[in-house]
């Protein structure tokens, strides 16, 4: 009797530690402002050694390195320095898109060698201009070749190695998936308003599972017997980001291409990765956030919808290792998301929340631009301008610009339009 007692027990005890552990199964996100913990948000503008940052010189050279250490070594992880001289393949059509556009097809060669690893990137130029064209750049979920119906585009060799992994999607044929993204592109609205739009798919820079960073970009930067990223190194928005700057390197290679006016932008945990390559890469003129919630532009001490815990059990290989120390304990983080925001000053950042997209924290994403702004006064700029969420659909903001539109988690022309008049409003256009 008594040792079934304790057998019992003992099971119960098992049962509790699984469920602490896994914490998975039974996560329900909070989605009422009430129950929101109460939370002191880290201050960008006090350092480490207590002092408060009052000039853009001592946030430069001071406060913004300690935050981007943080950034660093606690969430994204360390980004090697390139070691490679990167060469890269153009092939050119001057005439696509019914006359309307040049299409160009870059293969980048990280390391300089075609045999180790390559990358492909799809761009269209407006015709007819004669000055360098202001890009939009942006990684793209499901192959370029979704991103217009466009025959010519060309299909992904690691994208039909993706598709490959699932019985699911093994026989797709890839022709039927031309196009089948398009409308999170505007291409059409981009090229009539006289910027050009690059675009590389995802996967072509690390595959989007968990294999210990296998495949992908990293082993090209282990170092002697390494296998997979230590705690404070990388992870794939990591290697996305490092991607995107990738693409910066072809730009400032091609005359066709204004370097200095290039915005980047991304949606959802793409959304994650421009922020981060925004962050780390100043080359980039204007950094755009999509619905990016938790790990993007929403503050996860709210712990609203989406949690650091959720998101790094769902997606171990999104993040460093480091970043598990706060799951469920958000109080401990250094940094919030809203320091992310102020590491892009006093370049111009957008932040777009949909309003049925409550997983990602409309209101915390708000808030980031809102707590950010600070820094940007350092540099005379005005951040966000408003205290309190605008309406539906209002876009808000001066040098970080922010709207919530009514609909789902997506990217829509409403977005792109906004995105649009932001860049020709900082660009002078
Ligand atoms: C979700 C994830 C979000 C967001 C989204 C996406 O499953 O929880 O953080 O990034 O995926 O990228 O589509």
């Amino acid at each position: 009797m008594r040792l079934i007692h304790w057998q019992k027990i003992g099971h119960i005890i098992l049962l509790l530690c699984y469920c602490a552990i896994s914490g998975f199964s039974q996560f329900q996100a909070n989605y009422d402002e009430s129950k929101i913990p109460d939370y002191k948000l880290p201050d960008p503008l006090l350092a480490e050694d207590n002092t408060k940052i009052t000039n853009s010189k001592d946030w430069i050279e001071k406060r913004r390195p300690e935050i981007q250490r943080l950034f660093q070594t606690q969430v994204y992880g360390i980004t090697p320095a390139m070691k490679y001289s990167m060469t890269f393949d153009v092939q050119t059509d001057q005439n696509t898109l019914d006359g309307k556009a040049i299409r160009k097809q870059v293969t980048l060669y990280p390391t300089g060698n075609p045999q180790d690893y390559h990358i492909e990137m799809l761009i269209y130029l407006p015709k007819g201009v004669s000055t360098p064209i202001p890009m939009f750049l942006g990684l793209n979920f499901s192959g370029n070749h979704t991103v217009h119906l466009d025959p010519g585009i060309k299909i992904s060799s690691h994208w039909k190695e993706n598709m490959k992994r699932s019985p699911k999607t093994e026989s797709i044929d890839p022709e039927t998936t031309r196009g089948s993204a398009s409308s999170r592109w505007a291409i059409d609205m981009i090229l009539k308003r006289g910027y050009g739009l690059a675009t590389i798919y995802y996967g072509d820079i690390d595959p989007d599972f968990d294999d210990q960073f296998q495949n992908g970009v990293h082993p090209l930067f282990y170092t002697q017997g390494q296998t997979k990223s230590k705690e404070d190194e990388w992870g794939s928005i990591g290697a996305w980001a490092w991607g995107l700057s990738r693409a910066m390197d072809y730009f400032e290679k091609d005359p066709d291409i204004d370097q200095r006016h290039v915005s980047v932008m991304g949606h959802s945990r793409l959304g994650k990765t421009s922020l981060w390559a925004g962050a780390q890469d100043q080359r980039f003129a204007i950094v755009i956030s999509n619905d990016s919630g938790c790990g993007g532009a929403a503050l996860s001490l709210r712990r609203f919808g989406e949690t650091v815990g959720r998101i790094n059990r769902s997606f171990p290989h999104w993040f460093c290792d480091n970043f598990n120390q706060y799951n469920e304990n958000e109080d401990a983080l250094p940094v919030d998301q809203h320091m992310l925001i102020s590491l892009m000053a006093p370049r111009p950042v957008y932040i777009a929340s949909a309003f049925e997209d409550r997983w990602a924290d409309p209101k915390g994403e708000f808030l980031s631009g809102k707590y950010a702004s600070p820094v940007y006064q350092l540099f005379g700029k005005r951040g966000i301008g408003v205290d309190t969420m605008p309406d539906l659909n209002t876009p808000v903001g001066h040098t970080i610009g922010y709207h919530i539109r009514s609909g789902k988690h997506d990217v829509t022309d409403y977005d792109w339009k906004q995105y649009l008049d932001f860049a020709d409003r900082h660009f002078q256009k």
